[in-house]
């Protein structure tokens, strides 16, 4: 442990105090935080290279087609997709997701056809399904949880049928901190005929991956959560899908010719990419996944592991905490939601912020979960590179305070 302990001081944010003590900063999940090296790229690009991508007459607007164009071939090499053309940057994560529905899903879905998710979905991979369907006549089919609340992969065997055209499922769950078995699942779907659609928001920037060894056809994440600007995201996607797929938006920059009448669509990725894009944003994305690179992916799951195998099992031995998502720590990624007694979670958060320690409280956007979990809300820590021993101690003292405060397990409360 401690390898990691310097990267503090890269995150200028971080140096500061919340309600006089210093940052804990445990909701990565949500959004991490960005590192000198981003901000200092993003500074670069607006102070030397900004200019139109693809338009390029001139020295900038080369220089910034330069700078965006090798930020997709870091993406490529990052996620391991076998051309830059199959790397489409998008607004985000939930971006991604609709475009997929909203084309492949439009194109291919029909009447009687399924769709199959799991009960875990973040909203942004299952309300696009669930309305492609609607729309469509599909039906919606949900593969549910296992006893340890982890993906149930038999149930998901009997639901994966030949009727199933989409499976889409998160590679790591936002709430249970769960990695789910993705490269099975793509068997199954692949086998019956069907597509596999993942949604790695909370994968990419925590662990190695490798969206040909998963068997993924599409494949989904945000750069802000892997401390690249907001407002950038990807979709990676199997070249011969993109091709045969319809244009998400028109406008500049996706066109081949356009005619009074008709029209004709740019080669990949543009045909993607309609409008001016986030090229800042991709510039720096690509400054994250230098720093990611820089520091390997197999020591950042180390390092997360590392916290974890120190945070839950002090979390799960605090009388009337709950932990939900699998209870041993190997099984267990950075998400960790939790709930202390009957205590509401955003008392627990704000009880926690006035130490300056920062989680989330919610139905972290998994409604359906929620209800099957049979609880309104949850309190969720969740880990990134920057953390340390020291905010896992500081955690867990809060917590304890706040137990305390609150007369959580005395059978009174406050
Ligand atoms: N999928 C998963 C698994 C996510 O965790 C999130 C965001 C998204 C998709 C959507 O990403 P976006 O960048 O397009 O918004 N998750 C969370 C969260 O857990 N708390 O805040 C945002």
């Amino acid at each position: 442990m401690g390898t990691f302990n310097h990267l503090r001081q890269d995150f200028p944010i971080l140096d500061q105090q919340v309600n006089g003590e210093p940052l804990v900063y445990l909701d990565n999940a949500a959004t991490t935080q960005r590192p000198t090296l981003v901000l200092k790229q993003l500074m670069h690009f607006y102070q030397t290279d900004n200019a139109n991508v693809h338009r390029g007459a001139h020295t900038l607007a080369e220089r910034a087609t330069a700078d965006y164009e090798a930020a997709r071939q870091k993406v490529q090499h990052f996620i391991h997709a076998t051309k830059p053309e199959e790397v489409i940057f998008t607004k985000g994560c939930t971006d991604a997701l609709n475009l997929v529905a909203s084309t492949y899903g439009e194109q291919n879905i029909q009447a009687g056809d399924e769709i199959v998710i799991s009960v875990a979905e973040h909203h942004s991979n299952l309300i696009p399904w669930q309305q492609l369907a609607l729309k469509k006549g599909a039906t919606l089919k949900y593969i549910g949880l296992t006893p340890d609340q982890e993906l149930d992969l038999d149930q998901a065997k009997q639901l994966i049928t030949p009727r199933t055209k989409i499976v889409a499922v998160a590679h790591a769950s936002n709430v249970l901190g769960t990695v789910n078995p993705v490269r099975q699942l793509a068997e199954l779907a692949h086998a019956n005929g069907a597509v596999m659609v993942v949604d790695g928001a909370q994968a990419v920037p925590h662990m190695p991956v490798n969206v040909q060894d998963l068997g993924a056809d599409f494949y989904a994440f945000s750069g802000h959560k892997l401390m690249a600007p907001t407002g950038i995201g990807v979709l990676y996607g199997k070249a011969a899908l993109l091709e045969a797929m319809p244009p998400y938006q028109y406008g500049g920059e996706m066109i081949g010719e356009v005619h009074q009448q008709t029209s004709t669509w740019a080669p990949l990725p543009y045909k993607f990419e309609a409008g001016t894009q986030n090229i800042a944003g991709a510039v720096g994305l690509g400054a994250a996944i230098d720093y990611l690179n820089a520091l390997g992916m197999d020591q950042v799951a180390a390092h997360e592991k590392e916290l974890v195998n120190a945070l839950l099992p002090q979390l799960l031995a605090i009388p009337s905490v709950t932990v939900y998502g699998p209870q041993d720590p190997a099984k267990h990624t950075g998400v960790i939601a939790f709930n202390l007694g009957h205590l509401h979670p955003h008392d627990l958060a704000t009880a926690l912020d006035m130490e300056g320690i920062a989680i989330r409280a919610g139905h972290h956007c998994a409604q359906p979960l929620m209800e099957a979990l049979n609880v309104p809300a949850t309190a969720r820590a969740s880990l990134y590179i920057y953390n340390t021993q020291a905010d896992v101690d500081r955690l867990i003292t809060a917590i304890k305070k706040a137990k305390e405060f609150f007369r959580i397990g005395t059978g009174e409360t406050k």
